[in-house]
This record gives C-alpha cells, sequence and structure tokens, in this order.
C-alpha cells in the first residue's frame, strides 16, 4: 500500500492519480485534512480525513494499512506561509518530523517528500543554481524546506531510513489547481486566456523563474523513487527543473493560440518573493544519478495545456446543457 499525504493539493491530486494508475486504485490510500473536491480522489480509491499534526490519527492509519511507501505533500506554500508563519512552520516542520518518525517507527520502506526551488535565497547563485551552494532562503516557506531536507538527510544518516526528495520549480498542470504558491500564475494565465479575458499579472513581464510541466514532474518523482539506492547520491533533495520563463514569454506562447489574449503587470508581494529565488537551475546531478530528462518546453507546454483545458471547458458546457 501506498499513503499519499496531502492528497487534495496541487500536486498531491495529480500524484495520486498516477500512483493509482500504476499500482491500482485499491493499493493507493489518499489522506488530507479535507475532503477532495474531486468525486474521482474519493471514489475511486481509499480516502482518510488526516491532520499530519495529528500524531496519534497518522500512527492509527498508519497501522491500519501498513503503508510500504509515504508521500508527504502537506504544507503551506510560499505566498500562505508568508501570511501565516507560525502555523506555516508547524505544519511544515512538524508535520514533516511526524512522518519521518513514524516512518521509522512502523519500517516503512520509503518515504518521499517534496522541496522547493525556494530554498535559495538571494545570495545563492541565480543562474543554473548548483546542486549544493550558498542557500539563504527569506521565506518562512524556504525556511522550512531547508531545514526539512537536513531533517531528511538526518534521518537517512542516523535511521537508514530510505527518504528521497526533490527541489520542484514551479509545476503547472491542468488537472489541479494551485494552492498560495508565488508560481501560480503561470497556471491562472492559461485558464483566463481561455476563458477569453484579459490576465492581470501579479509578477513583472521579466521574472524568470524554473518551472516544469507536471507530466515531467510526475516523471521524476517516480524514476526518483524507483532508482535502486545506491544510485542516490544526494539525501538531502535534489535540484531538478524543465525549463525557465517570464510573465513575457508565456503570453507570447499562450497567444501563438489566441493571438488576442492580453496581459497587464501588477506586481504585488510574491515579487519579493520570486525576486529571492533562482532564475534557472543546474540538475546534472538528478540526470546522472537516476537519468532526469525533462521532454516538455514551453511551447510544448502550452498546446497541451490549451488543448487539455479546452477539452475540460467543453465536457463542462455540455453538461452544463
Ligand atoms: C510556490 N509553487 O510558489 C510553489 C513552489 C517553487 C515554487 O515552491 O510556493
Amino acid at each position: 500500500t501506498i499513503l499519499v499525504i496531502g492528497a487534495c493539493g496541487q500536486l498531491g491530486v495529480e500524484l495520486t492519480y498516477e500512483l493509482r494508475r500504476q499500482y491500482g486504485p485499491s493499493r493507493v490510500v489518499a489522506a488530507d485534512v479535507r475532503p477532495p473536491q474531486q468525486a474521482e480522489l474519493r471514489e475511486a480509491g481509499p480516502f482518510e480525513l488526516l491532520d499530519v499534526l495529528d500524531r496519534p490519527r497518522l500512527e492509527t492509519i498508519i497501522q491500519q494499512y501498513r503503508p510500504r511507501q509515504i508521500y508527504h505533500l502537506a504544507a503551506l506554500l510560499s505566498a500562505t506561509a508568508e501570511k501565516n508563519p507560525q502555523f506555516g512552520w508547524r505544519l511544515n516542520m512538524e508535520g514533516l518530523l511526524n512522518v519521518l518518525d513514524a516512518a521509522v517507527a512502523y519500517q516503512v520502506a520509503q518515504v518521499y517528500w517534496p522541496s522547493s526551488i525556494a530554498v535559495f535565497g538571494p545570495a545563492t547563485p541565480r543562474h543554473q543554481t548548483p546542486q549544493l551552494t550558498v542557500m539563504n532562503p527569506n521565506t518562512v516557506y524556504g525556511i522550512s524546506k531547508l531545514a526539512g531536507e537536513q531533517w531528511c538527510e538526518w534521518y537517512h544518516q542516523k535511521h537508514g531510513l530510505d527518504v528521497r526528495s526533490l527541489r520542484y520549480p514551479g509545476l503547472i498542470g491542468y488537472k489541479s489547481l494551485p494552492g498560495g504558491g508565488t508560481t501560480d500564475y503561470a497556471v491562472d494565465i492559461y485558464h483566463q486566456a481561455l476563458a477569453g479575458n484579459a490576465y492581470e499579472c501579479f509578477l513583472r513581464e521579466d521574472t524568470y523563474l524554473p518551472m516544469m510541466y507536471m507530466p515531467d514532474a510526475l516523471k521524476a518523482t517516480l524514476d526518483l523513487m524507483h532508482a535502486p539506492a545506491d544510485q542516490i547520491t544526494v539525501r538531502s533533495s535534489y535540484n531538478v527543473s524543465g525549463m525557465s520563463f517570464s510573465p513575457a514569454e508565456i503570453t507570447a506562447s499562450i497567444q501563438r493560440h489566441l493571438p488576442d489574449f492580453a496581459v497587464s503587470y501588477k506586481p504585488d508581494s510574491r515579487q519579493q518573493i520570486a525576486d529571492s529565488w533562482p532564475a534557472s537551475i543546474d540538475d546534472s546531478q538528478a540526470r546522472q544519478d537516476w537519468n532526469w530528462q525533462p521532454h516538455y518546453d514551453l511551447d510544448k507546454m502550452t498546446d497541451d495545456m490549451l488543448a487539455h483545458l479546452h477539452l475540460a471547458q467543453a465536457e463542462l458546457q455540455s453538461a452544463a446543457l
């Protein structure tokens, strides 16, 4: 059995779908602090209400299902955590420690935990950011992810726990909506373009950020988890990246299909967060250790996103008729 904690989040929904597709729905337990919006998540396989800060409840679920793998995705993302620093730190840190501790106590074979490019800060080299470098994150989220990486390394060294992690860039997909991130503009923009609306972007048009299309993120995650343990040389978290682009570039990519789509720019507090992050990532260690290789560039992602969102919109309209 596989347990996905935070299964209702942007990544959790897609990872649960993919794991259920690969292992069979009954083998993948979806858990989250709130019920899923997607009925499929609840109906296709087991779903459990779980607040990862509720340690006894977490142990009850682990005892009941005896998972071989735990994917722990529950967290507050960058913009939300800046507004709720105490709870952001508590959920991101205590939640991870509860999972790592319980995984050792119940001999869970593997744990996956997502880190982020948010672990890098203003002093970090911004272009082709190395795997090992200066890291001075100045967001609550980034601080919690950097601390989390060190705890993962500690649990691997001290308890032999096979915990693995990726520093995701901004993730973009059409099956779920992001929540409270700084890179969320790159998802919202597609929805607005297809709805025929102008889009007001909360970052400056020249803000370059590392990004990845969801199919690449899912492949990277499962390739990492399937790799033989002796190939894994990084037990904090691997740099991975698919592409880097700015709001101006994703707008131009969309305008290849929707020439009248208009974007205006109104930077808000998320601009400071984005400015503290890298513009591009060196992921050569992941390529070397477990053959990481992205398959989507900006235009290929745009073509796929618009095609699927258009299809979903058409289905909604026909269902509404
Ligand atoms: C966020 N989407 O914006 C997340 C991610 C690198 C960005 O960590 O907070």
